[in-house]
């Protein structure tokens, strides 16, 4: 169920968003196709992405920072049933040759205290942090509330 549900993710993403390694610990990293699910300020909003790692070692995503937010956390939902909750994580690897999805349903990024009025249709900045390896920026496009998953 879940594979599929990333799968379905996957069809989404944004060429355009792409953000290509600069420093050399992060050749062969791309992250791409990030949107926000985004909700009125009061609520949290979600970052959505993808890693690709083509390189021949593993990298680990230590966390994620978004000026346009107070709170930035890295949250995968666990299903099980009919209820789901969520899970703080603290890092994330992506293995060699890999692929690592954030998608709705699984691991997301949670976005509180907005620090200015969120306008759907433009972009905010994100910042991928991978430890010594280096930091990815990307940029994320804010879609509405009732955006569709994929
Ligand atoms: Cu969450």
């Amino acid at each position: 169920m879940q594979v599929k549900t990333l799968i379905g993710a996957a069809a989404a993403l944004f060429a355009m968003l792409s953000a290509a390694a600069q420093a050399s610990g992060l050749a062969g990293v791309q992250v791409s196709g990030c949107w926000v699910r985004t909700m009125p300020a009061t609520l949290p909003s979600s970052a959505y992405f993808t890693i690709k790692n083509d390189a021949d070692k593993p990298v680990s995503l230590k966390g994620v920072d978004a000026p346009a937010f107070g709170m930035v956390m890295m949250h995968q939902t666990q299903s099980n049933g009919s209820t789901s909750r969520m899970v703080h994580v603290d890092a994330l690897d992506v293995p060699a040759h890999s692929t690592l999805q954030f998608a709705p349903g699984g691991y997301h990024v949670m976005l509180e205290q907005p620090q200015h009025a969120l306008k759907v249709g433009t972009t905010i900045p994100l910042t991928l942090n991978f430890g010594a390896a280096g930091k990815l920026d990307v940029q994320c496009e804010l879609r509405p509330a009732s955006a569709p998953a994929h």
